[in-house]
């Protein structure tokens, strides 16, 4: 296939701005004292709303082939929403994604599938690209298998959406969050191929083949390249491993 790996580091409420620009710079240098000069991987960071901008003048000064990303984005447009971030402003401070429907933002937030379904149409019809995510949860698993949960949210979030539209999605099983149980190689292809053909069903076949789906949950140095192995993986989101510069730079490098 030609779609290029993405892994995108979704450092989630940690890092402060300063410890953000510092982080983005030990990164950029990292990978270039490895020889990693893109090397056909695309490398993607997501820090909390407070660091885009310095984050942003960073890789825009010192020309760092990172892609900004954020890790939300209100289905408003402007207005009375206190709180709220509009895909107006992001996109203006050169943030390309955004990720929607996280499980933290579904759990904690009460984000439902119709919430979702509306911050993936405000992304896009503000040029941000939705990153989005579905995955279920250890008691869904047991009762209605792996693919059930993951691809009702799929379906629903893509309701209304555009054959053309630039999406990624990632399949984050909510028990492998953060659990250090990461899902095995196998039981996160299964998914993701019948995410891909989700996509196929609600968007089109080219959608299918272009669109990127990357695994998440407890992905490290140490397991990135199983995953990388299996035909419907594009990439890695990556959360507490990319708050570890060397650790995610080994990740970014899963091919050496
Ligand atoms: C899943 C993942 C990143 P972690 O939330 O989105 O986090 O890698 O810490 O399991």
């Amino acid at each position: 296939n030609t779609r290029t790996p993405f892994i995108a580091g979704n450092w989630k409420m940690n890092l402060d701005h300063l410890q953000a620009v510092a982080t983005v710079q030990k990164l950029h240098w990292t990978l270039k004292d490895a020889g990693h000069e893109g090397d056909g991987v695309e490398v993607g960071v997501f820090p909390p709303f407070t660091d885009i901008r310095s984050v942003q003048t960073l890789i825009d000064a010192d020309k760092i082939p990172f892609a900004l990303g954020s890790q939300d984005v209100s289905a408003h447009d402007s207005g009375a929403f206190t709180g709220e971030v509009s895909g107006a402003f992001l996109s203006k401070l050169g943030v390309t994604y955004a990720i929607i429907g996280h499980s933290e933002r579904r759990e904690y937030h009460s984000e439902s599938d119709e919430l979702v379904n509306a911050k993936v149409k405000a992304a896009l019809k503000h040029g941000l690209v939705p990153v989005i995510c579905v995955g279920e949860t250890a008691e869904d698993l047991e009762k209605f298998g792996a693919s059930a949960v993951p691809v009702g949210q799929l379906e629903k979030a893509l309701d209304g959406v555009s054959a053309s539209a630039d999406i990624v999605i990632a399949y984050e099983p909510v028990w492998a969050i953060g659990s250090g149980q990461a899902a095995t190689p196998t039981q996160a292809q299964e998914v993701c191929a019948v995410l891909r053909a989700v996509v196929g069903r609600v968007l089109d076949e080219d959608a299918a083949a272009r669109t990127r789906v990357l695994y998440g949950g407890s992905v490290k140095s140490s397991n990135i390249a199983s995953y990388m192995r299996e035909p419907d993986i594009d990439g890695a989101l990556v959360g507490g491993a990319s708050l570890v510069v060397d650790e995610f730079a080994a990740i970014v490098r899963f091919q050496k």
